[in-house]
């Protein structure tokens, strides 16, 4: 399966640029089983990789000149003929915020490399993605860390994945202009198959769990509602600043340090801050559900995470009030029919929520969720089951 995606992309990067590539590369999308809006406050997460992913050929140049083509983004979307579409760069040029399109994203590794002080003097690069875009499932992240993976290898740059998570967050962030936190980029960077990424956000320090559901007669599935709310970055960027005034106020560095038995007093010190107690309580709350999901996987009693996960999504909805009436409609028709938990996944207002169910119970729900976006009028939702793959590697 992987050997034919490398040679169709292979194939696609030589008719456009002339020459066979030096090497392909795919970095996966994610979905967050739990610890959402917890990385940009140093706590846990626990994201597994999608076998969804971004595929990227790539060769060096010598020139100083970046080439970005994709196949199913940009203007390289309408290429008929596999040539043209091609954007062309020079990397001494590169600087934050003058690009705005999907090119960012590539273009933005290379200048942050370039900024850590590696030397890299050009690359000619085609990406096909199959990680549905504007879903919550990380395919900018996905692009970023296909496209550093590669360059970290045809350079020899040695750089671990943890490190590439750094640099591609670094893109994002100054680059892109996007103020993301680091899950996403390390997801895609450190994931491996049959396991779920425990993940501390304050030094990277992870351990891999192994998440085998259907051993266990059950499933996960995905649930694409196929909407984003207008202004989700803004409100990204909100809440990330509300976190951060939180705090201040409580003199900690980040709300990570405010320890779960010590939720109760920090609220009081916060006074009538509203907005900011809500925040508050989701953050401390949330890492608190992320240890509890990884000691239960860890003594062997998955079906007991459902109830965490529903919990999590009360949560964002009612503390964080990230979520929207579609996901909101995925979680309760979900559990109505029988799910062990469900919870919106990734930034909020749109995208994805997840349902954690038996595997008897999959084409009820799946029916069930179909038929509850029809009588309210919404686009289909598109469903899926996630299985726990592969992190970023060499596809050739
Ligand atoms: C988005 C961000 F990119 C992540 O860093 C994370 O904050 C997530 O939203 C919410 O958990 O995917």
């Amino acid at each position: 399966m992987s050997e034919a995606v490398a040679e169709a992309v292979a194939e696609r990067f030589t008719r456009l640029y002339g020459a066979g590539p030096e090497g392909v590369w795919a970095a996966p999308g994610r979905v967050n089983l739990i610890g959402e809006h917890t990385d940009y406050n140093d706590g846990f997460v626990m994201p597994f990789a999608l076998p969804h992913t971004a595929v990227a050929a790539v060769s060096r140049r010598t020139d100083g000149l970046l080439r970005l083509h994709s196949a199913d983004i940009g203007d390289g979307a309408g290429d008929t003929d596999g040539t043209g579409g091609v954007t062309e760069l020079r990397v001494a040029d590169l600087a934050p915020g003058t690009d705005r399109g999907w090119t960012a994203y590539p273009a933005g590794v290379v200048w942050a490399l370039r900024e850590a002080g590696h030397e890299i003097t050009g690359a000619d690069i085609h990406l096909a993605s199959t990680v549905p875009a504007g879903a919550g499932l990380s395919s900018s992240a996905a692009l970023e860390v296909v496209v550093a993976l590669a360059l970290n290898d045809l350079y020899g740059l040695g750089l671990r994945g943890w490190q590439l998570a750094r640099l591609c967050q670094r893109a994002e962030n100054v680059y892109v202009g996007a103020p993301v936190g680091i899950m996403d980029q390390t997801a895609a960077a450190c994931c491996e198959a049959g396991h779920a990424l425990f993940l501390d956000t304050r030094d990277l320090s992870q351990r891999q769990i192994p998440f085998d559901l259907a051993a266990e007669g059950m499933r996960l599935l995905v649930v694409d509602t196929q909407v984003k709310h207008a202004h989700s970055e803004g409100e990204y960027g909100k809440r990330r600043a509300g976190c951060e005034k939180g705090a201040a106020l409580l003199g900690v560095d980040a709300l990570r340090d405010v320890p779960y038995d010590g939720l109760e007093a920090a609220l009081e010190r916060l006074g009538d801050d509203e907005e900011v107690r809500r925040l508050v309580r989701h953050v401390v709350t949330e890492d608190e559900r992320v240890e509890r999901v990884v000691s239960l996987l860890e003594s062997g009693r998955t079906r007991e995470i459902g109830p965490v996960l529903t919990e999590g999504h009360a949560s964002l909805r009612d503390d964080f009030r990230i979520s929207c009436p579609e996901l909101d409609l995925v979680v309760d028709t979900a559990l109505a029919e029988g799910a062990l938990g469900a919870r919106m996944t990734g930034g909020g207002f749109g995208g994805s929520a997840i349902v954690l169910a038996r595997a008897a119970d999959v084409e009820t729900l799946t029916k069930a969720v179909q038929e509850a976006f029809a009588r309210a009028g919404l686009t289909a939702p598109r469903v899926f089951e996630a299985v726990p793959s592969a992190g970023a590697r060499r596809l050739a």
